[in-house]
């Protein structure tokens, strides 16, 4: 088992997703995490899975990848983060959670039982987490971008839905996905048919379309998580932000100390982010071949 030097400062998430001004963003990021690597040591990060999507047979061999993945990397872990979109879609009554993922579920059990710290951030597909990841695994699970100290490089991290400008339609939307309202009536409706419903939405939706490798990069000036880094780098510094979304693997430097870096997705290509202490590496896992289209 590594050992390794953990340091959280203070445990409650901030709140840098909310409010409608994302320029004001800056203003409540704190430093919330201090994570010191021994010199074997690795932090990495990890983003839509979204585990669950297209069907049932491609997701069962996308998690064994996964599973396969984390087995490789476990010994020098000193964190994994896991930034959002793990999950096509989560939702958590109180007393039931969705069938399926087991696989990824044990192995991440297996991982805490062996003290690897893991988080979790939701991201738009799986905002629906409440307590049961941090009360049965111990993981905690953050809902807006956490900023971190590891060794001395400074990050921001979290999934990136909703930050930056534009994009006003999911802005709106996810007002009413994060409603508790919403949420309130959508639980009264069977799992069997909410989550069915889910699913079809989740097919239907823009974002997996963007799956299916339809996702290109359109210059710095429509990156609308680029613009947001710029945007907050004129006012604090970070070194890495690190967010997913938007399924396409980015390594853009905002001026010559920072650089944003998108982890891309598991659907189609299997990218994240590794951290040795010095450096942030953005790779591919090439672990055994699978065919998921
Ligand atoms: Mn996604």
């Amino acid at each position: 088992m590594p050992s390794f030097f953990l340091f959280p400062i203070f445990t409650a998430p901030n709140k840098i997703g909310k409010g409608s001004d994302y320029r004001s963003h800056h203003k409540r990021i704190r430093c919330t995490m201090k994570i010191r690597l021994n010199r074997e040591q690795k932090v990495y990060f990890v983003s839509d899975f979204h585990l669950g999507t297209p069907d049932d047979d491609a997701s069962r061999k996308r998690e064994e990848k996964i599973v396969r993945w984390l087995g490789e990397i476990e010994e020098q872990a000193a964190a994994i983060f896991f930034v959002g979109d793990i999950f096509d879609f989560w939702f958590e009554y109180d007393k039931v959670i969705p069938k399926g993922f087991l696989r990824f579920l044990s192995k991440i059990t297996a991982m805490r039982d062996k003290g690897i710290p893991l988080f979790f951030f939701t991201g738009n597909h799986d905002l629906w987490m409440k307590d049961y990841f941090t009360e049965e695994l111990d993981i905690p699970v953050y809902h807006n971008p956490l900023s971190m100290e590891i060794n001395s490089k400074r990050f921001l991290v979290g999934h990136g839905d909703g930050l930056g400008p534009g994009d006003r339609k999911y802005k709106l939307l996810k007002k009413l996905f994060s409603n508790r309202t919403c949420q309130w009536l959508f639980k009264w409706i069977h799992p069997d048919i909410g989550i069915s419903l889910a699913h079809a939405w989740s097919k239907n939706s823009r974002i997996s379309n963007d799956l299916k490798n339809e996702n290109e990069f359109k210059g710095k000036e429509n990156e609308w998580l680029y613009q947001y880094c710029l945007d907050i780098e004129k006012k604090m510094h970070f070194d890495y932000y690190v967010f997913g979304h938007r399924h396409l693997p980015l390594n853009l430097p905002l001026n010559d100390k920072s650089t944003y870096f998108n982890l891309g997705e598991w659907v189609n290509q299997c990218y994240y982010g590794e951290f040795d202490g010095i450096t942030f590496h953005l790779r591919q896992y090439n672990g055994y071949a699978i065919n998921n289209n």
